[in-house]
């Protein structure tokens, strides 16, 4: 039985048995890939594993290889999109982020948050038992009680080279393992962990190494042309429903119908005049 305690975390955090370790021995010891996660760090507290990832990539340009992994137990900056928030008691949550290398054409670039998510709700299936749905673009959730709940997000961040490919990508992963119920965060769209819904912890170890697994697979497939369209529209939490969306770049809301995902990964929705529209990014509201 440990505690952990990280400098700078609101509170300690009581874990219940070996299979919360996540330092480098014990994962190298369990995980089953062949190069996603072989180069792995740990680190109890960082400000963001995004911004860690990004800076040792940088330094080190082309020596950090594909598939390394940052991983820690507490952010004290941990960010979503548009510099969001994401929030996550320490050692409660798995937090990491992995360096892609693809040199895929740059409109191929959100193919890793589909296929991250899709790998996430694998994950999440084998290990939790739980049904898991994508909202996209880049949540994984749940139905509880006929209410969506969110309990992971992803955060891409990618580099284009001057030959217009994606040189680099890091590609941050957040999910809600053992959140208590009582520390979830405040959130318009319901926040919810994996020990909220089953009632008892869930190994972080055993969902790491099935994370890796998946991401690695999916990735492959992709890098093999196949596209991870077909599967993410079908996880889809909003496909055939009505919702608004709202673009970053403050437009007015548009509604309509969700038919789904282009081969691209962008929502297309048909307005109430039979208009389709496609986005590459926004926030998605059931109506
Ligand atoms: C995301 O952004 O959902 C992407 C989250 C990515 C987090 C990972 S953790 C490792 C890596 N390092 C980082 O610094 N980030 C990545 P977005 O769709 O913009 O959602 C952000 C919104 O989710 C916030 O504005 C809150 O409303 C909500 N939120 C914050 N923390 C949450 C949590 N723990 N669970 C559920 N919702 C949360």
């Amino acid at each position: 039985m440990r505690w952990f305690f990280c400098l700078g975390a609101p509170y300690y955090y009581f874990s219940g048995d070996d299979m919360d370790d996540l330092r480098e021995t014990a994962v190298q010891q369990v995980i089953t890939t062949h190069w996603l996660g072989r180069s792995y760090r740990y680190f109890p507290s960082v400000g963001s594993t995004n911004d860690l990832l990004k800076e040792a990539a940088d330094r080190r340009l082309s020596q950090l290889p594909a598939g390394t992994v940052f991983l820690t137990d507490y952010q004290r900056q941990g960010r979503g999109r548009l510099n969001r928030r994401w929030d996550s008691p320490a050692g409660s949550s798995l937090l990491l982020s992995v360096l892609f290398r693809p040199a895929w054409p740059a409109e191929q670039a959100n193919w890793l948050t589909m296929l991250a998510c899709l790998a996430g709700a694998e994950a999440v299936e084998e290990i939790a038992g739980l049904s898991v749905h994508v909202k996209w673009p880049n949540d994984l959730v749940v139905n509880v009680q006929n209410s969506w709940h969110k309990f992971g997000g992803l955060l891409l961040e990618g580099n284009l080279g001057d030959d217009g490919r994606l040189q680099s990508a890091i590609l941050g992963i957040g999910i809600n393992v053992n959140v208590p119920v009582d520390q979830l965060p405040e959130t318009s769209f319901p926040a919810t962990s994996l020990l909220a819904i089953k009632g008892r912890p869930v190994s972080r170890l055993a969902l790491l190494q099935h994370l890796f697994q998946r991401l690695e697979t999916r990735y492959e497939l992709a890098d093999s042309g196949q596209s991870p369209q077909s599967a993410w529209t079908r996880r889809m939490m909003n496909v055939n429903k009505r919702v608004g969306i709202v673009q970053a770049d403050g437009t007015d809301e548009i509604s309509g119908v969700v038919t789904g995902t282009d081969e691209w990964g962008q929502l297309q929705l048909r307005d109430d005049d039979g208009k389709l529209h496609t986005f590459a990014a926004g926030d998605v509201t059931l109506h």
